[in-house]
């Protein structure tokens, strides 16, 4: 492992700032679109903003340059935060934010990869991302590329059994520039996670995979960056950073609650949310 980095006061609150930007935008769209997940959107906003504004290599320029980092949104429903991010990060025009779900559009209510700019992965089935994330870190070896995968995986997603076979072929094949991010906001479709099927001990289940495993309060935007740059310096195995986060965060009525994994805000609910996102960040 590498030792602790420090970030800059100026780094963590800029991307502080980028993560409640975000917010404001997810919250935003799904309003305007009438449709949408806001819940599992707002609850990385964190690992998305240190990511997309930080940590990936990738040029907005290049979409398809080679030797890129790639992520990988696996719980695909959460696009409005990974759209809000790449337009933000200059993928494509913000102002194309408004289109999303629009047929014909370049952003589909589900990312599709042969659309949308910066988009790695056609996602919406779960369970598929940490597969593909290995296929990709196999293709790099055998290229002599040297890029790292993120892969950002739901709680939810984890009940799905394509998941762990996904996570044993990693494992197996050591594939140390593999990086799963696990979204555990413990809340799932239509309840928490825990009732419908118990993941726990998760974390030794990871273990039994052959994975490292790092833990953190995935709202704490030092943990989420140094969890990042930690699991870069893991040389031998695939690691999952555990990111215990709260679904809906920043919106007091939506925090919590299976109710607003897939309902859009009403012109009252959407007022309300965007006072407290600019409030409190
Ligand atoms: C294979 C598959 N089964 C079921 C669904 C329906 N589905 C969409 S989102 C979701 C819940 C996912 O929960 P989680 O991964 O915890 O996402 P988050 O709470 O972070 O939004 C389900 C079951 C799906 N998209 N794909």
């Amino acid at each position: 492992m590498v030792g602790k980095i420090t970030h800059s006061v100026e780094l963590i609150k800029e991307l502080k700032e980028m993560a409640r930007q975000l917010r404001v935008d997810v919250v935003e769209m799904v309003h305007r679109r009438g449709a949408g997940h806001p819940g599992g959107s707002l609850s990385p906003a964190e690992i998305i903003a240190a990511l997309f504004f930080h940590h990936l290599h990738i040029d907005p320029d290049r979409p398809e340059w080679e030797t890129r980092d790639h992520f990988i949104l696996s719980k695909g429903h959460a696009c409005s935060i990974l759209y809000a991010a790449l337009a933000r990060r200059g993928y494509f025009p913000i102002e194309e934010l408004k289109t999303w779900g629009d047929i014909g559009g370049r952003l589909q209510g589900h990312p599709d990869r042969l659309k949308t700019p910066g988009v790695e992965m056609t996602t919406g089935c779960l369970g598929h991302g940490i597969s593909i994330g290995a296929g990709l870190c196999l293709a790099g070896q055998l290229k002599r590329l040297d890029y790292h995968t993120y892969v950002l995986v739901g709680d939810g997603e984890c009940q799905s059994g394509i998941l762990w076979e996904g996570a044993m072929l990693a494992g197996k094949y050591k594939l140390s520039k593999l990086t799963a991010i696990m979204d555990y906001n413990e809340v799932q479709l239509d309840g928490r996670v825990e009732d419908i099927m118990p993941l726990e001990p998760v974390k030794k289940k990871w273990e039994s995979f052959n994975w490292a495993i790092l833990e953190i309060d995935g709202h704490n935007m030092e943990e989420v960056l140094d969890s990042l740059d930690k699991a870069c310096g893991i040389n031998d195995r695939p690691t999952v950073i555990i990111a215990h986060t709260i679904k809906g965060k920043g919106v007091s009525f939506m925090e919590g609650k299976a109710a607003w994994h897939g309902r859009a805000p009403n012109d009252d609910e959407l007022k309300q949310a965007v006072e407290e996102l600019r409030k409190n960040g």
